[in-house]
């Protein structure tokens, strides 16, 4: 199958998400072409059956604002044309499935046919989506998709809950490469972020409001307290800067590490005993399951889609959003004792399995297989 993908090329979960299906896709023999303004993150090296597109956005004196959204409908039309794509899969709604709308009704002009299929990644509908800015155009577009699909059944319902969607909307969960994620920890790595065998906590994400990053610092001072600890910080955003200021207020800045926005997450998760995601709202939380592959119990909120991934108890706990004492008594409590730090680690590895990318990519080829035998019907 020849397929078009377009998403974020950022370290947001949308665009990692998109990225990984695509490399997946290829090595399953599909041509995979991304199209977008950046080289995906993970989309590094050369990697047969991929082929990548830059949107070029032409800047003009006038243009306060540079059309991108139009720059990418242009771009598509393009490649979708030169390389005879037979399906575009947009992830995240905001502009992707407007500008795949626009791509798909220029080509109809001249008698060709490109089923797109939109999938939704939260943000794009419980937040950003539906601002009043945005919403009548991301509902519009979600219902022109030849398909929809949501990677939570918490987003699926939030989506019907926030737009009139009149087509289904098919929940396929986000995955896991659990064999990559499976790695031995690098002994020197370990020694330099916890020198004296210090329990390692990690969180990583885009430093959004919606993740309560405050909320991080404040469980970590809790268990350091109690038990001896080291944070660390992957990642970056708009809300570092209040995490910086509460370590300095707590007097924890000495064991808190913010290491940026890093490549190798695999590596990174192999050192660590514990990830917090203290989220307002995850449509799915693609972090906490790669932590989990890597053999890392959870402690996060009980938000969105989490308690789809999440197994109370076994494979880490939750706790209500903002909840932070009791979120830091069940990070202790899964810290505390080798043995039942073991017992968690390896629960949520074995958990992590549901959803490998074994298990999960070929929903999506089924989906594709679907929508391009309507196309022969009409
Ligand atoms: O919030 C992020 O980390 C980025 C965001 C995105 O759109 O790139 O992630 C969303 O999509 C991921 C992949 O489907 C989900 O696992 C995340 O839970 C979701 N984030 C939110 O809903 C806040």
């Amino acid at each position: 199958m020849k397929i078009g993908i377009v998403c974020y090329p950022t370290f947001g979960g949308s665009g990692v998400l998109a990225t990984e299906l695509g490399k997946a896709l290829a090595q399953k023999g599909h041509h995979v072409h991304f199209i977008t303004y950046q080289q995906p993150v993970r989309l590094n090296g050369f990697i047969p059956n991929i082929f990548y597109h830059e949107v070029q956005v032409a800047t003009y004196p006038l243009f306060d604002y540079p059309p991108y959204e139009t720059a990418l409908s242009s771009t598509l039309v393009d490649v979708i044309k030169n390389n005879h794509l037979q399906l575009l899969h947009v992830h995240y709604a905001i502009p992707h499935a407007s500008a795949a709308y626009m791509a798909k009704k220029i080509l109809e002009q001249e008698g060709i046919y490109i089923p797109v299929i939109t999938t939704l990644h939260g943000t794009d509908i419980t937040l950003v989506g539906r601002d009043k800015t945005y919403a009548p155009v991301v509902a519009f577009s979600i219902n022109q998709s030849d398909a929809i699909t949501a990677v939570s059944q918490n987003l699926r319902d939030e989506t019907f809950n926030t737009f009139k969607i009149q087509k289904p909307i098919e929940v396929i969960h986000n995955f896991v490469d659990v064999e990559r994620f499976s790695r031995k920890p690098i002994d020197a790595f370990k020694k330099l972020i916890a020198p004296n065998g210090e329990r390692v906590l990690l969180h990583a994400s885009n430093f959004r409001k919606v993740k309560r990053v405050e909320d991080v610092v404040q469980i970590f001072h809790e268990v350091n307290q109690q038990i001896p600890s080291k944070l660390l910080f992957v990642g970056d955003g708009p809300e570092r800067g209040v995490a910086e200021e509460l370590c300095r207020k707590l007097n924890t800045c000495d064991d808190v590490h913010f290491v940026g926005k890093q490549e190798q997450m695999e590596d990174i998760l192999a050192i660590a005993d514990l990830f917090l995601l203290t989220s307002q709202y995850e449509s799915f939380g693609l972090a906490a399951l790669e932590a989990m592959a890597a053999g890392v119990p959870v402690v996060s909120t009980n938000a969105g889609g989490l308690p789809e991934i999440m197994v109370q108890g076994v494979t880490g706990y939750m706790g209500n959003i903002g909840d932070v004492q009791t979120m830091s008594h069940q990070a202790i409590d899964i810290l505390q004792f080798d043995e039942r730090l073991n017992e968690f680690k390896k629960n949520a590895a074995q958990h992590a399995k549901r959803f490998d990318i074994h298990n999960i990519v070929p929903l999506y080829e089924q989906l594709y297989d679907e929508v391009l035998s309507k196309e022969l019907v009409h």
